[in-house]
């Protein structure tokens, strides 16, 4: 790992590195600085299998964060290097290294003092509305050609039912006999779910660049509470608000855990999506068409059941995918999922008027 670290242009030297138990697709670790007075790095092992461009991926990075930070100094913020990340160069200025294991690794300066959450309130749920709000509307003037998708139709429902019906098909780890009734209730749901598609080639709903991955803990906030960065860029890319707005419910609006055991503590918590929603629209409500506020519901199950067709589609293959910690632990996800999923289909027209209450 040393010899990694060392191909980076770091200022010091480094000294302990510690292994965070962080996302499911990439490794990441903390480098700590033998100065304790100097920055600490935040080093990752990039998932190639995923990320098949990864120097498409990182230059999508760079120019998120250069637009990002340009905005800001625009702004006259202060405290710039703690509210947008900071690739550290190889010393070769390379925006990662590849390694002689083929590896690809990449380096962030860890940005200090802040802290993230698995778990909000409704305070923390506004100001987080505010700070995605804020994020698309930061992003928005980046032309759509300038970044590559890091990873094909990624949100595209439609192709990820295709994925999930081949999975099906081929039933490569021997899985579908054991998960038939889920599968029906995704195949249920199936064609509703690609509604956005449909809309989107009839010229009815927009592409927005959106971050993908507003998992409620890829916002930092700092020693007050107050959001201060937005991380996990990896998937920035053109898509429909729909997903960043559904991608937050799913995660913090969910009164229980992405993988709970325990399915009773699953429930779809409506202080959260509300708090969530004024935070949002606040800021939002400038640039979202009619149409994409009175969605933003429909993003909360979109999201959730794309979610469910992409674990229980991994779990089928044979957990090639995400990282498990046990043998069915995609198929716990799926079921967790799906309980959400539920509740979140009895309290959508209770979203739907709290929306066209707030839009009036
Ligand atoms: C993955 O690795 P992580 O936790 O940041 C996934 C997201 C999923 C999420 C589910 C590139 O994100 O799309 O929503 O797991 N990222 C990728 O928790 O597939
Ligand atoms: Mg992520």
């Amino acid at each position: 790992m040393d010899s990694i670290i060392q191909q980076f242009a770091i200022k010091g030297e480094a000294a302990e590195i510690k292994p965070l138990k962080i996302g499911h697709i990439n490794d990441s670790f903390i480098v700590e600085n033998n100065d304790a007075k100097g920055d600490s790095y935040f080093l990752q092992k990039i998932n190639h299998h995923i990320f098949r461009d990864v120097e498409g991926l990182q230059r999508n990075i760079q120019l998120v964060t250069d637009h990002l930070r340009e905005k800001l100094l625009q702004a006259k913020e202060t405290d710039i290097d703690r509210k947008v990340l900071r690739l550290v160069p190889t010393k070769n200025n390379k925006l990662f290294y590849k390694d002689e294991a083929g590896d690809y690794w990449r380096m962030y300066i860890n940005i200090h003092g802040t802290k993230s959450y698995d778990i909000v309130n409704e305070e923390l749920s506004q100001k987080a509305g505010k700070a995605f709000g804020n994020f698309q509307l930061l992003l928005s003037d980046i032309s759509h050609d300038e970044l590559i998708e890091t990873i094909p139709d990624f949100h595209n429902m439609e192709f990820r039912l295709r994925q999930f019906r081949e999975a099906v098909d081929n039933n490569a780890a021997g899985r579908v006999e054991s998960c038939r009734k889920l599968i029906e209730e995704i195949e249920l749901r199936a064609e509703e779910m690609c509604l956005p598609q449909r809309l989107f080639r009839e010229g009815k709903l927009v592409k927005r660049i959106n971050h993908c991955d507003t998992k409620v803990n890829n916002l930092l906030f700092n020693e007050t509470d107050e959001p201060i960065c937005i991380v996990d860029l990896d998937t920035v890319m053109p898509g429909f608000v729909l997903s960043d707005f559904g991608d937050f419910m799913r995660s913090a609006a969910n009164n229980g855990k992405e993988d709970d055991t325990e399915l009773a503590n699953v429930w779809f918590r409506m202080d959260i999506f509300k708090a969530y929603t004024i935070g949002y629209l606040s800021l939002a409500k400038g640039f979202l068409t009619p149409l994409e506020t009175e969605m933003l519901p429909f993003g909360a199950k979109l999201i959730t059941y794309m979610q469910l067709v992409r674990f229980l589609g991994d779990y089928i293959n044979g957990d090639t995918y995400y990282k498990t910690e046990y043998p069915e632990h995609n198929l716990q996800r799926s079921k967790s999922q799906f309980t959400l999923l539920q509740d979140i289909e009895r309290k959508h027209s209770q979203m739907e008027l709290f929306i066209a209450e707030l839009a009036k």
